[in-house]
């Protein structure tokens, strides 16, 4: 950093404080780059501030905080860059501050709490119940969110409404699922109270926000004039449909675009399919042919074709002129070569298991219903099998049993890995011979990228 710049703060960047009313767990670059960013484009934005929670690590508050929770968003395109200062993220705090989150939903001003945990973080809330029951503080999202729903209920702030933003096949059903039967056990009270008093809101989220870089922080201080630790590069194209109800009210985020609708079905699998589907297909079959990033791997003719094939299955099963599907996959493969972004499929191939069952499995499911055999999904799993099989850690919440389905050799190993992502299929061995045959086809010569450091 330059010594003469100042850093940016609210005194640097006039930007006015809204109130807390939303609470947000989750706290990295795409909830700034998504989220925080609709927020501040909404016409009533100085009505709706953000607390936002980190996750695993508190160094995103702790950088963030000290700058009055602003932050550039580098929008990056082939046209060049244009710089936007966001304020809408007004509290930056730990995750582990867990009394400032009870204090939070318990009251009665906020009205929302939005959620980017992970795909892989929904089904942890089971192992806090101990802890809740005695007293001790939980340690997963879900858990944290209960402790809070019965602080809020202990209070009678009201009713609120529940956002899940994670990449999930109804993800507002899935977050009502986990938190109830968490809260259910640990008190029938508090499960009765969130049955009636919170909204469970499905959304499909999208924009494409890779990781920070030191060459990132360098290029907003020249083309700013001030000092920023916690810029957020993303592209243009921003996305977002939501689907439920607003108890206590919300920011008009169709100012800035998003969409309300009340069938979000078609419009999740779109998104999940065809552009988080191609993004883990590229992942595992690029790293294994030496490729670091999309858009290098798309420039590849073999993992382009694969894309393509990829999309024929799932393109079948996304019906009706609406989802405009040949429109999308256009846009997609713009937005994929958008060379400037350097995506790291390093990045993306992190929590394949849990990925895949959500991005594979359902087209492969609705081809085989359809008497086909799905073998362009089935090659995503394949592909997927073999980069875990080339590397010798991989960051997945099985980790450890992916560790062991390794000990395995030829057809056994491909079963046991299958079977962290479907047990059915791999209780069928024409599907596991299949799988296997596509596992071998898949070149892996080359050792995969390493991606660049996470700042945030
Ligand atoms: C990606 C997503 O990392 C991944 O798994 O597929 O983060 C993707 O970039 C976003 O969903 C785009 O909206």
């Amino acid at each position: 950093m330059s010594a003469t710049a100042p850093r940016l703060t609210r005194q640097v960047r006039s930007a006015p404080k809204a109130p807390v009313r939303i609470v947000h767990l989750g706290l990295g670059a795409f909830h700034r780059s998504h989220q925080a960013w609709y927020t501040q484009r909404a016409g009533d934005a100085g009505e709706w501030g953000i607390a936002s929670f980190t996750g695993r690590r508190p160094d995103a508050a702790q950088i963030l905080a000290a700058q009055d929770g602003l932050y550039t968003v580098v929008e990056r395109s082939d046209a060049g860059d244009t710089f936007e200062v966001v304020g809408s993220i007004v509290e930056a705090v730990d995750g582990a501050n867990l009394s400032r989150l009870v204090e939070l939903l318990a009251a009665p001003q906020t009205a929302l709490v939005t959620l980017t945990i992970t795909e892989a973080a929904y089904p942890l809330g089971p192992a806090d119940l101990p802890r809740l029951v005695s007293g001790e503080e939980p340690k997963t999202p879900i858990g944290r969110l209960v402790l809070g729903l019965a602080a809020r209920k202990d209070a009678g702030a009201g009713p609120l409404a529940l956002v899940s933003c994670d990449n999930l096949a109804d993800n507002g059903s899935v977050a009502r699922n986990q938190v109830l039967a968490l809260a259910r056990e640990y008190d029938v009270a508090l499960g009765a109270w969130i049955e009636a008093n919170v909204s469970f809101v499905s959304t499909s989220v999208d924009r494409i926000t890779p990781r920070t870089t030191e060459a990132d922080l360098a290029e907003v201080s020249k083309a700013c004039g001030y000092e920023d630790a916690a810029p957020v590069v993303t592209e243009p194209f921003h996305n977002w449909v939501l689907s439920g109800d607003f108890p206590a009210g919300r920011p008009r985020w169709e100012d800035a675009g998003a969409v309300f609708v009340n069938d979000i079905g078609p419009y999740e699998n779109r998104k999940l399919w065809l552009l988080n589907g191609a993004h883990s297909l590229l992942a595992y079959t690029g790293q294994l042919r030496g490729h670091a990033t999309v858009a290098d791997a798309l420039a590849d003719k073999a993992c382009r074709q694969a894309v393509e094939e990829f999309w024929d299955e799932a393109a079948r099963h996304l019906p009706g002129h609406e989802l405009r599907i040949p429109e999308y996959r256009s846009a997609l493969l713009n937005r994929f070569g958008n060379s400037r972004i350097a995506h790291h499929l390093a990045q993306i191939a992190t929590d394949g298991s849990t990925k895949l069952r959500m991005r594979a499995l359902p087209v492969l499911r609705a081809e085989q219903a359809a008497g086909r055999s799905g073998s362009a999904a089935m090659r995503m799993i394949a592909a997927w099998i073999a980069f875990v099989s080339s590397t010798a850690e991989c960051q997945d919440p099985l980790a450890e049993q992916i560790r062991q389905a390794k000990t395995l050799k030829g057809d056994q190993r491909t079963a046991a890995l299958l079977g962290l992502i479907s047990p059915d299929l791999a209780a069928d061995p024409a599907a596991v011979s299949q799988i296997h045959r596509l596992r071998g086809a898949v070149p892996h010569s080359l050792t995969p990228s390493t991606p660049p450091k996470d700042l945030l």
